[in-house]
């Protein structure tokens, strides 16, 4: 029997031999603390800068192999406690009609950026993320096969705040003020702009699901540049949305999966993002773990938070620094990570040292329980 790799289906997947990265999404006990990295796979890793030499960045994401294969890169090398699968949050903005080229030393770039509301008449409404994206799901689906159940994987998308902002700056930004011109200028579009965004982030969630995903992250990397007012606007209630209707739509045919939200820089929101019907809040490395376990109240899993920096340090000082990680989170509804994603220049072997950490140090205070 001969079985071909594009033939598999999202069914009769492996069984999970290592559940604790779920298991501490919803609180619950776990023999380590689990640990993933943020863009573990990239590149810091030889292999994958010699897998994606000469190749179109977007061209990768559109080949379910390629994902497949960038995705277990990490984890041939690291015992991480989950994967992520390889793709970009841009895809959206690409399904939507938008051209997105990824520029070698600038990175992606629309060459043709929203400017005025008028602009959004252009945009594909609604799009059938089963045609447009199906490519993200066959990845998903080959790769929950061949992790053979090792650890499980993680769906993501961005946030419909951090889409609009790309694609109305064109690309990277510090100041966001292009896109923050709308929502001072152009609030009704702007509303329009991330309600459609919302209703096509639901579907591709739930289409990720479908394909194998067992956890989802949404990331909402550009909360920072907002207020806790115009987050509390524009960011919050699609976020919320999003949690609530991909959980209503689970719920109807008996799943559940964890869900992870990522807003970069806005701790302003950690409350409110802690009642937000996600259950775990990743954290950037700006806040202390303790507060932040207090402003949660208990009520949510929290991952994060070392400066990605600290990975520039010396092995003893990265344990050193994961032990006070451990001690200010705790042991339980925890989920160590960096603060935002590891640079091209980390040294993987820093990366080996950070998850020996978290386990090592995990592991003792759990045994001291
Ligand atoms: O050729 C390359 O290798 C380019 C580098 C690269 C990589 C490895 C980009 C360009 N995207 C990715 C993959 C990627 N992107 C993953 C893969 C899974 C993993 O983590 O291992 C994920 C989860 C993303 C998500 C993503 N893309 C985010 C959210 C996370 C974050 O960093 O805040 C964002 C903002 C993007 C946009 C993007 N894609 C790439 C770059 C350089 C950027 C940032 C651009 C900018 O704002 O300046």
């Amino acid at each position: 029997l001969i079985f071909c790799d594009h033939l598999l289906l999202p069914k009769d997947f492996p069984k999970l031999k290592n559940d604790a990265f779920l298991l501490a999404c919803r609180g619950q006990e776990t023999p380590h603390v689990p640990v993933w990295c943020m863009r573990q796979a990239g590149r810091y890793l030889p292999e994958f800068r010699e897998s994606r030499a000469g190749k179109d960045f977007f061209a990768t994401c559109r080949s379910p192999s390629a994902c497949c294969e960038l995705t277990l890169q990490p984890l041939r090398r690291f015992p991480f406690d989950a994967a992520i699968i390889f793709s970009d949050i841009l895809v959206i903005p690409q399904a939507m009609g938008m051209d997105v080229q990824m520029v070698a030393g600038k990175g992606p770039t629309f060459p043709e950026p929203l400017k005025e509301p008028e602009d959004l008449l252009l945009l594909q409404s609604k799009v059938d993320v089963n045609k447009e994206l199906d490519y993200v799901f066959k990845a998903i689906t080959l790769t929950r096969h061949k992790l053979e159940g090792k650890v499980p994987l993680i769906g993501f998308t961005g946030a419909p705040w951090t889409l609009m902002a790309y694609m109305i700056e064109g690309g990277g930004s510090t100041t966001q003020s292009k896109a923050k011109r709308w929502l001072y200028r152009h609030p009704e579009a702007s509303h329009q702009l991330l309600k459609m965004l919302t209703d096509i982030i639901v579907e591709y969630l739930l289409g990720q699901v479908a394909a194998g995903a067992q956890a989802l992250q949404v990331f909402e990397s550009h909360a920072g540049c907002l207020g806790p007012a115009e987050f509390q606007e524009f960011s919050l209630p699609y976020l919320r949305d999003i949690a609530r209707k991909v959980k209503d739509q689970l719920k109807e045919s008996g799943q559940d999966v964890p869900m992870i939200v990522f807003a970069k820089d806005g701790h302003y929101g950690l409350e409110d993002l802690s009642q937000s019907h996600y259950e775990v809040v990743g954290l950037d490395w700006t806040i202390d773990p303790r507060s932040a376990r207090e402003r949660t109240g208990g009520k949510v899993s929290l991952q994060g938070n070392m400066d990605p920096c600290a990975l520039y340090a010396p092995k003893e000082r990265i344990y050193e620094i994961v032990k006070k990680m451990l001690e200010g989170f705790g042991t339980r509804g925890y989920i160590a990570n960096l603060g935002h994603g590891l640079y091209p220049d980390m040294d993987p072997e820093n990366v080996g040292a950070f998850v020996e950490a978290v386990h090592a140090h995990s592991r003792h205070l759990l045994n001291l329980k």
